[in-house]
């Protein structure tokens, strides 16, 4: 039977540099496999029909590099992209491998760290701008504390606030088309890190001098370390307008960050996931930020890279099958999903105090007592999940 769930380019399938790259070393174990150029990545990808690629400086151009060094692997990269067609929408910074930000980038409490941050930062977004990126990602990933005393909070959330008010001011005074997400995470490689779920990271935007700048790029297996509903979490960036961009992987439970291929985590957390960016009709990229597992070859690298695509397409079938069933608008009427659309007083405040159903003369045993009918409805998703309808 042919397959049909092949990726396209139109599908926006974009891939990290930093993923396919993945030389398996971990806390515990060194390098499983050879390096990655990037030229290969770029040709692999797009003949596994993905629409872009993005990276951290350092994956493109290794740390120390030369000018005339960088000049080379930015003329190859790009070369690569004109001759495959794909496209760079994110890129973003390695604020988190070289030792000098074993105490954070933006918040180290050495000053003349957190300027050099800065600058390593700025030098990409003129190179991501000119590759065609829309979106700059800002991972935390080093700013945080395993102390108390180590890392005054309220200073550091100063500092950051600070160092992306002047990110917003440089791609405004250059009159980048660009704009940043930012990507909580609540710990590792950190004890604790700063900004560690999408509800922190949306309150602190608030305070930011040029907010409509900044949004949150959520990864699946953060939010799931930190126990929460991902889907929930992406709910609240769309609801806000925040959600500037994503990355997709799978992870099951709370433990170490597991960077597992898309779908290969919670599998009911990743069908809702797909579910909730389908009907809300998220536009951007469908960005998978994973880890080939450290076990396999060259064989996995790329098996795993194809089949994050393939399972967000089966995953998108499954969920369009639930949506367009008969008998699943029924359920969702006897649950009354739909009444939750409609304001609770859209007659106004006055109107709300003179209506006496809605308090005086209102039955709230007799309310009690309706059944919200969920199991049906939940049964009715798990069975078009599984293709068992
Ligand atoms: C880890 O989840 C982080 C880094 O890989 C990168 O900075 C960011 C980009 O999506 N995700
Ligand atoms: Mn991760
Ligand atoms: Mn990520």
């Amino acid at each position: 039977m042919p397959d049909r769930f092949i990726p396209v380019p139109e599908d926006r399938f974009t891939f990290g540099l930093w993923t396919v790259g993945w030389r398996g070393a971990d806390p515990f174990g060194t390098a499983t496999r050879p390096a990655l150029d990037p030229v290969e990545s770029v040709e692999r990808l797009a003949a596994l029909g993905a629409y872009g690629v993005t990276f951290h400086d350092d994956d493109l151009v290794p740390f120390g590099s030369t000018d005339p060094e960088r000049d080379t692997a930015v003329k190859r990269f790009r070369a690569a992209l004109d001759r495959t067609g794909l496209t760079v929408p994110m890129a973003t910074t390695n604020l988190f491998t070289h030792p000098v930000f074993k105490d954070g980038a933006f918040t180290a409490n050495d000053r003349d760290v957190r300027r050099y941050a800065l600058r390593k930062t700025l030098r990409n977004i003129d190179l991501a701008v000119e590759l065609g990126a829309e979106v700059y990602v800002a991972w935390g990933g080093r700013e945080g504390a395993e102390s108390g005393a180590a890392k005054d909070v309220r200073a550091a959330l100063d500092r950051l606030k600070e160092a992306f008010d002047l990110l917003g001011e440089y791609v405004t005074e250059q009159g980048y088309d660009l704009r940043f997400a930012i990507e909580p995470k609540p710990n590792e490689p950190r004890g604790d890190i700063l900004l560690p779920t999408v509800g922190h990271a949306l309150a602190f935007i608030q305070r930011l001098e040029r907010p409509a700048l900044f949004g949150v790029n959520p990864e699946v297996g953060h939010e799931q370390m930190a126990g929460l509903n991902v889907a929930h979490g992406i709910a609240q960036a769309l609801w806000a307008g925040k959600l500037f961009h994503i990355d997709l992987n799978g992870q099951s439970g709370i433990k170490y960050d597991q960077d597992l291929r898309f779908g290969a985590g919670d599998l009911r957390q990743a069908f809702w996931l797909v579910d909730l960016l389908e009907t809300a009709g998220y536009r951007g990229p469908r960005h998978f930020d994973f880890k080939p597992v450290r076990t396999d070859g060259a064989d996995g690298v790329w098996e795993s890279a194809r089949n994050c695509m393939r399972n967000y397409l089966i995953l998108k079938e499954r969920a369009a099958a639930f949506r367009a069933d008969p008998e699943v608008q029924e359920a969702l009427a006897a649950s009354r999903v739909p009444e939750l659309l409609r304001p609770t007083a859209e007659d106004g405040l006055a109107a709300l105090l003179a209506d006496p159903t809605a308090y005086e003369d209102f039955a709230p045993t007799k309310a009690a007592a309706r059944s919200m009918s969920y199991e049906r409805l939940d049964q009715l998703a798990w069975t078009h999940l599984l293709a068992a309808h």
